[in-house]
């Protein structure tokens, strides 16, 4: 048994991670959180509270990381500025909580010996022609293209900086874009299946034909608890299930599992900068640590996901309104 520090646990992936390492180990858990727009209390609502604590406050806070990070055996560090849109908006909070962060978490971990485990994406790779038939590995060099992905590179660099000179006891995941319960209605699939429940038609950027690599979050999360068990100190490991679809894809598929016709959608402007495509090789956590995917139907993985929207409008219900409010000011 572990005492495990997850930042950012209130957030999308890491709500689901808190009760993905309740259900299948005996580590305790604490959660460090800001709280900010994209965290929420009823994400973690009916936790046991023998194996689960949670502490309002930033990454950011040196004094505060430091004490968190000496009473805890492992700091998993998802908290994050997670939205390329936003970042395009006002990249600053990204520097600060994506690189500042990052930084005062190594520096504890440095100073304390303690192990520290870095989520971050395959956005750090910047993006593959539509037509090339290779993916990233964890040799891709880094090329990032927004600024959210810039200060997510930036802090994967770090990491491997302090594993190299201080011999930090850390490794980096990097995944792709992940979809489930729980994720904010910013993002594309939760966005679309709310503006269909709400009578809304959904916005596609441009032409659509961007490929996304998706993955559920349970599949996602069952990795990192893996590498955090099993992985190798120093290295990097690349988090996907071969689920390569472009949005247009996507979202047809969600208006016919919705029972819409698969043609009532916007093409809206397209995003600046917008990636193209991202496609994982997951070749290396495959064979090292016998990861699988769990969910490997990305069909009923989205039916799936639809019904639980459908489910929890308590849950998605008060961030919708503000969420389009700032699209609108985007012209999306
Ligand atoms: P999210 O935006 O849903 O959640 C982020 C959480 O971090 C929120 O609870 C927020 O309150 C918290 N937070 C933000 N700033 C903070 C600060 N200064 N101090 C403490 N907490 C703070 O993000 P997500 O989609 O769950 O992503 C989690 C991590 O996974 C991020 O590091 C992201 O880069 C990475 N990632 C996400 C995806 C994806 O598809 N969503 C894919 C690969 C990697
Ligand atoms: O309304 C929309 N219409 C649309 O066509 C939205 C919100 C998005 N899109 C497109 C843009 C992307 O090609 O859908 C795709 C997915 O968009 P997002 O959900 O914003 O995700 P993406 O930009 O791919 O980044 C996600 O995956 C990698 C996460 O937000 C990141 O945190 C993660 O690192």
């Amino acid at each position: 048994m572990s005492k495990l520090l997850v930042t950012g646990g209130a957030g999308f992936i890491g709500s689901n991670f808190v009760r993905h390492v309740l259900a299948n180990s005996d580590h305790a858990v604490t959660v460090l959180d800001a709280l900010t727009y994209a965290g929420h209390l009823s994400s973690l609502a009916d936790l046991p509270s023998s194996r689960f604590r949670f502490v309002e406050g930033s990454v950011c806070d040196a004094a505060l990381v430091d004490d968190l990070v000496a009473a805890h055996d492992v700091t998993v560090h998802f908290a994050a500025e997670s939205h390329n849109d936003n970042s395009l908006r006002d990249p600053s909070p990204f520097i600060q909580t994506n690189l500042v962060g990052t930084f005062e978490l190594l520096e504890a971990a440095r100073r304390h010996d303690s192990r520290y485990h870095h989520v971050s994406t395959d956005e750090v790779y910047g993006d593959l022609a539509l037509n090339d038939p290779s993916r990233f590995t964890e040799q891709t060099p880094y090329n990032p293209s927004s600024p959210y992905s810039a200060s997510k590179a930036g802090s994967d660099l770090m990491v491997r900086a302090w594993v190299r000179s201080f011999g930090v006891r850390a490794t980096i995941s990097n995944c792709s874009n992940n979809y489930g319960p729980y994720q904010h209605v910013e993002k594309f699939i939760p966005r679309q299946i709310t503006n269909i429940i709400d009578g809304v038609r959904p916005r596609l950027y441009g032409a659509g034909l961007n490929v996304r690599d998706w993955i559920h979050v349970d599949d996602h999360n069952a990795a990192v608890l893996g590498i955090i068990d099993r992985g190798r100190i120093g290295e990097t490991y690349l988090i996907g299930a071969d689920g390569e679809h472009n949005n247009k894809t996507v979202i047809e598929e969600i208006l016919r599992i919705m029972g819409q016709p698969a043609d009532a959608y916007d093409h809206v402007d397209d995003r600046p900068g917008h990636d193209l495509r991202y496609a994982i090789d997951a070749t290396k956590l495959r064979e090292e640590l016998g990861w699988r995917p769990r969910y490997s139907d990305f069909e009923s993985g989205l039916a799936m996901t639809i019904n639980w929207y459908r489910e929890n409008e308590g849950w998605w219900r008060p961030m919708k309104a503000s969420t389009e409010q700032a699209y609108a000011k985007m012209g999306h």
